[in-house]
């Protein structure tokens, strides 16, 4: 199939979902075209059967916002025809369904399929905010086919829009050739160089994220395991996590990363992934962890425990419970055995539901359905 797609370039979990996608339908021999503003964060490297297609968005004194989704929706018709797309399938419903929708519009009979992923956010915040609800239903109900990251999602998506529509769930995925437990990276001995613990945290730092809950949880866990954390992301909350560091006296244990292209090697040194969000759809960033052998102690909201299973692969703690999280650091960090159980625990998980194997099908089923 010649599929297009459309998501945020820039890192967050639907981006680099779509990107991952997209490396994967194009090693199953499908022409996969991206239609962004920028090149997709993770689409960082040369690959067969995949092509970018630059949005140019023009800007004119008389608009004190330049039209984007116009643009897009442009772009998204001029791609579709040029290369005969049979697919439109755009991450997040807001502005891309809409713009998709347009582009349908413009090309009558040969329009390829309009296929919406809802990836959390997209629902949550942004489509439950008053002046987007109408638009992100609109979104929803003009879509040929709908897919949600989790069954949480769907069912919240069903509640919040009032809307019958079916939706299918399709899980997020990880690659599991390239996020496998390998040899710890080089950086381990830097940021480690005493045997120090490592917890990790990965994310664009929004609100959501709750960095008040990582920097708090660490800050137990510090009172008595030595220990690195490791902040990789960047976002607005990055300055109050350092503040809220360095009046808890732990700022040199704290070690900004900034956005990283190669995070798998960086999971390679962690010991345990943390991820205590107000609110979470699925949990892309604790399944990459998973994937290479790290637990994750993750707040229990949202979707997080269709991928986690508390006590079993991984910790749920509530996003606010400081002194739970940082105990059940301590426990993974100090409880070699029970460490190893749950790396295994969280492997299997990875394996037997959420590889590229598993996932990648159930996109082509939604492509193909009438
Ligand atoms: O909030 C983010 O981290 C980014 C956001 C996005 O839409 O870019 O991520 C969402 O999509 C991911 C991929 O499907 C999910 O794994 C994340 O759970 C979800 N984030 C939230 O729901 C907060």
């Amino acid at each position: 199939m010649k599929i297009g797609i459309t998501c945020y370039p820039v890192p967050g979990g639907s981006g680099v979902l779509a990107t991952e996608l997209g490396h994967q339908l194009a090693k199953r021999g499908h022409e996969v075209h991206f239609i962004s503003h920028a090149l997709p964060y993770r689409l960082d490297e040369f690959a067969t059967n995949i092509y970018y297609h630059e949005v140019q968005v023009s800007t004119y004194p008389l608009f004190d916002y330049p039209p984007y989704t116009l643009s897009l929706a442009s772009r998204m018709c001029e791609v579709a025809r040029q290369v005969g797309l049979d697919v439109l399938h755009v991450h997040y419903a807001i502005p891309f369904a809409v713009a998709g929708h347009l582009a349908q519009g413009m090309m009558g009979d040969r329009a390829p399929k309009l296929v919406t992923t809802l990836h959390g956010t997209d629902i949550t915040l942004v489509g439950a905010d008053k002046s987007f609800f109408e638009i992100t239903k609109y979104s929803i109900d003009i879509s040929d086919r709908v897919t949600a990251v989790s069954n949480y999602l769907a069912t919240k998506t069903r509640v919040e829009f009032g809307t019958q529509r079916p939706i299918d769930v399709v899980h997020n995925f990880v690659d599991t050739t390239r996020f496998y437990p390998q040899e710890a990276h080089a950086c381990r001995s830097d940021l480690a160089p005493n045997g120090e613990k490592i917890v990790m945290h990965l994310s664009n730092f929004r609100p959501v994220k709750n960095i008040t809950g990582v920097i708090q949880m660490f800050h137990r866990l510090t009172e008595d395991v030595p220990a690195t954390l490791l902040l990789v992301g960047d976002g607005p909350e990055s300055g109050a996590a350092m503040t809220l560091a360095q009046k808890l006296g732990i700022g040199e244990r704290v070690r900004f990363m900034g956005n990283q292209q190669r995070v798998e090697n960086l999971f390679s040194c962690a010991d345990v992934f943390l991820l205590p969000s107000y609110y979470e759809s699925f949990g892309l960033a604790a399944l990459e962890a998973m994937a290479c052998g790290v637990p994750v102690v993750a707040a229990d909201v949202g979707g997080v425990s269709e991928v986690i299973e508390n006590g079993v692969n991984g910790y749920l703690v509530g996003p606010d419970d400081y002194d739970g999280g940082g105990e059940k650091l301590k426990m993974l960090a100090t409880d070699d055995s029970l460490h190893e159980s749950f790396k295994n625990a969280a492997l299997a998980t990875v394996k037997n539901k959420f590889t590229a194997e598993h996932i990648v099908p159930l996109y082509e089923k939604v492509y193909l359905a009438g």
